[in-house]
Formats: structure tokens, C-alpha cells, sequence
């Protein structure tokens, strides 16, 4: 955990916008940190424990319920976007490709992007999107925090038993780290913290490179 006496007890941020795809994200206005996973895994939960207000994202059970990108600026600088969820099997077919071509379009071509945030389920950890995720973003040398998330619903032991079993498969990924979380207990919360603000303090790629070139294309297999 990194040391920090002035760390703040949550990241103050307000709603931007809302993007349904990549033309259509605001102008770049700083670094950005990209929260993904699986529908349901608590992405938006995530951020309202972070900001301190359950009413920042949108949380629901029933999942899906976050079909745009949405944009918030935090106060200190940066700003955190809030992606839709992966297999989202409700939702219609042609609508779910649609949303999903548009997260990977962002992950691969926004230049503004410093990092990523990827929130498993802690007791269905490292699913088939999870693995595509954490390979592309190795690949791509992005920073990228596991958060094994709903720990409230484990053990202290099984906790640690899932952390390790998690680092262990992919201690050959230096840009991969994994903390636990609990959105709504706040727990592993200063951890995160401080790696969002060390992450949002990152100077984003020049403006200049107007033909993004991404080191691969996320969703693209050969
Ligand atoms: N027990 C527990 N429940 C959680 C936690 N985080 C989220 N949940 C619950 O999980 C459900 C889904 O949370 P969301 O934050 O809406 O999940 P999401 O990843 O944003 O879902 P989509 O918008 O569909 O992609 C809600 O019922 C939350 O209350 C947690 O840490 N512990
Ligand atoms: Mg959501």
C-alpha cells in the first residue's frame, strides 16, 4: 500500500457527460481512468464509494443498467468514466455489440486514458472478458488495478486465498496490481486512492497525435 499523510478519504467528482461512443466522448480534458468489468461486478458501486455519494453513478440489480460511457470530473484534476458492463445477456444482441465495439474503440484509441480499473466479482474472479481485458491492457503496457470486489461476501481467508490465487497467475504482468475491495463496506478504499491520484497526476499523450495509433486493438483477435 503506498504511504501517504495527506491522502483524501474520497475523490470529489461531478458528472460530465454521457458518450455512446468514442466520436461522440468529450474533448480530452485531462487523464482518464476507465472503470470495466462484468455487468453486475459493481463498476458503478465502486465509484459512489469512491466520491463519497450514492448518487454519482447509477447502481442497480439489475444488471445493464450502465449502457453509456459516462464521464465525471474529479475535483482534483483528471476525470473517472464509468464503462458499460460486459455480457450483459438481456440485453439485445445487435445493442450489446454496439456497446461493447464502443468500449473497445475507447480502450484502444482514447489518448487520455492512463489506466484502468477492472472490477471482478471476487467469488467469480478472472472470467473469459476478464482475461481478454488483462492480456490486452499487459500488452498494451497500461496500468491496470484488479479490484476483487464484494470481498464482504467472503471470509478474511478466502479473501486472501483468491488475492493470491489472482497474483500468482499473473505475476509475469508487470502493469497488472490486485487489491480487495468491498463497495460497500469502503474497504481497500485508501489503497485505491492513492493509485487513482498518482495515476490522474499522469501527463496524457500529446494532443498532436492526431492518427491515434493503439499498440493493438482490444477485442481484436487475430
Ligand atoms: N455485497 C456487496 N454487493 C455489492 C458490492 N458492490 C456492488 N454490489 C451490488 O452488486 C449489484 C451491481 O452493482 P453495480 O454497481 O450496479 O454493478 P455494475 O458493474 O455497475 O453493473 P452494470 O452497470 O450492469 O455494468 C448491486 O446490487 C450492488 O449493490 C459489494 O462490494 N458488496
Ligand atoms: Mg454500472
Amino acid at each position: 500500500m503506498t504511504e501517504n499523510v495527506s491522502l483524501p478519504e474520497r475523490l470529489e467528482a461531478t458528472f460530465l457527460t454521457s458518450a455512446p461512443d468514442l466520436k461522440r466522448c468529450p474533448p480530452n480534458g485531462g487523464a482518464e481512468v476507465a472503470f470495466a468489468g462484468r455487468s453486475n461486478a459493481g463498476k458503478s458501486s465502486v465509484l459512489n464509494q469512491l466520491t463519497g455519494n450514492r448518487r454519482t453513478a447509477k447502481v442497480s440489480k439489475t444488471p445493464g443498467r450502465t449502457q453509456l460511457m459516462n464521464f465525471f470530473d474529479v475535483r482534483t484534476g483528471g476525470r473517472m468514466v464509468d464503462l458499460p458492463g460486459y455480457g450483459y445477456a438481456k440485453a439485445g444482441k445487435e445493442a450489446q455489440k454496439n456497446w461493447q465495439n464502443a468500449v473497445n474503440h475507447y480502450l484502444s484509441y482514447r489518448d487520455a486514458l492512463v489506466g484502468i480499473v477492472l472490477v471482478m466479482d471476487i467469488r467469480h474472479p478472472n472470467q473469459a472478458f476478464d482475461k481478454q481485458m488483462l492480456d490486452w491492457a499487459s500488452a498494451s503496457e497500461l496500468p491496470i488495478r484488479v479490484l476483487l470486489n464484494k470481498a464482504d461476501k467472503l471470509s478474511n481467508g478466502a479473501q486472501k486465498q483468491e488475492l493470491n490465487k489472482m497474483r500468482n497467475l499473473y505475476k509475469e504482468h508487470p502493469t497488472v496490481s490486485f487489491q480487495t475491495f468491498s463497495a460497500s463496506r469502503g474497504t481497500g478504499k485508501p489503497d485505491l486512492i492513492a493509485t487513482l491520484l498518482e495515476w490522474l497526476s499522469l501527463p496524457i499523450d500529446a494532443e498532436d497525435a492526431e492518427e491515434a495509433v493503439p499498440h493493438n486493438e482490444l477485442g481484436h483477435q487475430p
